[in-house]
């Protein structure tokens, strides 16, 4: 089957997709053949027109739209635009996800939650001519009712995965990725990897703790590479492209087993040797895992203040830190050498 990838990606921030790399990965061993529109380096404004022009060019059976919320919009426009080739569309992604319902309406199949068994499955009927309405994730508008499926359980083993597909998304990811501003000075070629999945923290703002809900009796929600499965994939990008900077995209990156972050530590000193960045939560920081962090190549880490008022920061964002926890946690992270960028949101209600 020819299947379309699409990233609508409408902030332009221009970093390779995990997500649509590693389903690449499985579809073309699958034997499907997979190609990728994404919009990060297109002008704003010309993308309907560029779109238009690759469906034509690359004739899919089927459209696959990874959506976040901020980007339904451009999503929508895109779909419409090639509406009139009826060409079926499948959206995943977190606000197909969490919107199942009107993202169904418009687009018509919707694949919720993490997708390396269903999309497979998906594909697998479609282009057998087989019904897809048994496929897990499933959530589909027929007539007027919504069929909607249970979700596969979670990818248990992640040293399973396949490398992603690098080579689907255009070099300027690498080369000219926006980590590179939080990377050493004088690093040029940037890959982000995936250590973990699975935050099991409950900020009010975030979307991960509704997920977390949706896949509730589906497995063990934070999962971990092994580090030298995780070193192998680094290294066969490393094959592809001059790398020399690591971004991880873990949402809490310091392993919760001081074991496995000393092995991770071990490897990464002596197979990778590569400097990363990273994020972490302030009370998950303690100076042992700080010193493997920095011992492992570790060169920044973000951490999440969100807000400087401490009320706020517990009751409306519930996250459950103190000033004082937040303080140390610097303070630790510079007590290593390790150089630290704090996020933090603006314009929350009720703030001047
Ligand atoms: C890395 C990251 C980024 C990076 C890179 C984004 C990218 N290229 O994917 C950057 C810094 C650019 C970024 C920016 C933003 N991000 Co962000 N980001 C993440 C983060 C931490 C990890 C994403 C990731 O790689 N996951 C691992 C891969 C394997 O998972 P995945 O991409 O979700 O893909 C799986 C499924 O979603 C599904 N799937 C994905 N695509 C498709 C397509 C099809 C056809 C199918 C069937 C399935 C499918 O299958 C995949 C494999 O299991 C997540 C939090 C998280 N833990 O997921 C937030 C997250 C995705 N980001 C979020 C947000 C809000 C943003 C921003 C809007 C922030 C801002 N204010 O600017 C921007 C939007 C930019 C954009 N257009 O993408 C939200 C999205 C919520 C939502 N409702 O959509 C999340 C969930 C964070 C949160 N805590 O709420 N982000």
């Amino acid at each position: 089957m020819r299947f379309l990838f699409i990233y609508p990606n409408s902030c332009k921030f221009g970093t390779f997709h995990i997500g649509i790399g590693i389903l690449s990965s499985i579809l073309k061993k699958y034997g499907h053949v997979v190609d990728l529109f994404d919009t990060t380096f297109i002008p704003e404004g010309c993308e309907e027109y560029e779109f238009e022009k690759k469906v034509i060019e690359f004739k899919p059976d089927m459209l696959g739209f990874s959506v976040k919320t901020v980007d339904c919009l451009l999503a929508e426009k895109l779909y419409d635009r090639v509406a009139k080739m009826n060409i079926p569309a499948v959206v995943g992604g977190h606000h197909a996800t969490l919107e199942p319902e009107s993202t169904a309406k418009k687009f018509g199949m919707v694949l919720r939650g993490e997708c390396e068994i269903a999309l497979p499955l998906l594909l697998d009927k479609f282009s057998k001519g087989e019904s897809v309405l048994d496929t897990p994730n499933l959530y589909l508008k027929k007539g007027d009712i919504f069929i909607k499926n249970d979700l596969a359980p979670l990818f248990e083993n992640l040293d399973e995965l396949p490398f992603p597909d690098w080579k689907l998304f255009d070099k300027r990811n690498y080369f000219e990725s926006p980590y590179l501003d939080s990377a050493l000075e004088g690093s040029k070629c940037l890959g982000v990897f995936e250590k973990s999945r699975g935050c099991f923290f409950s900020c009010s703002f975030c979307s991960i703790p509704k997920e977390r809900e949706i896949y509730e009796g589906k497995g063990e929600w934070h999962r971990e590479k092994s580090a030298n499965r995780l070193a192998d994939e680094i290294l066969a990008f490393k094959e592809l492209y001059p790398l020399d900077a690591i971004h991880f995209i873990d949402d809490i990156f310091l392993s919760p087993d001081k074991n496995k972050m000393a092995e991770f530590r071990d490897v990464f000193k002596t197979r990778v040797k590569i400097h990363f960045t990273s994020s972490e939560r302030a009370e998950r920081i303690d100076p042992d895992l700080m010193q493997m962090f920095k011992d492992a190549g570790g060169y920044q880490l973000w951490i999440g203040i969100e807000s400087g008022d401490e009320e706020l920061r517990i009751k409306m964002l519930n996250r459950r830190m103190s000033d004082e926890t937040l303080i140390k946690a610097f303070q630790i992270a510079k007590e290593c050498g390790v150089k630290t960028r704090a996020t933090s949101m603006l314009g929350l209600p009720n703030q001047s």
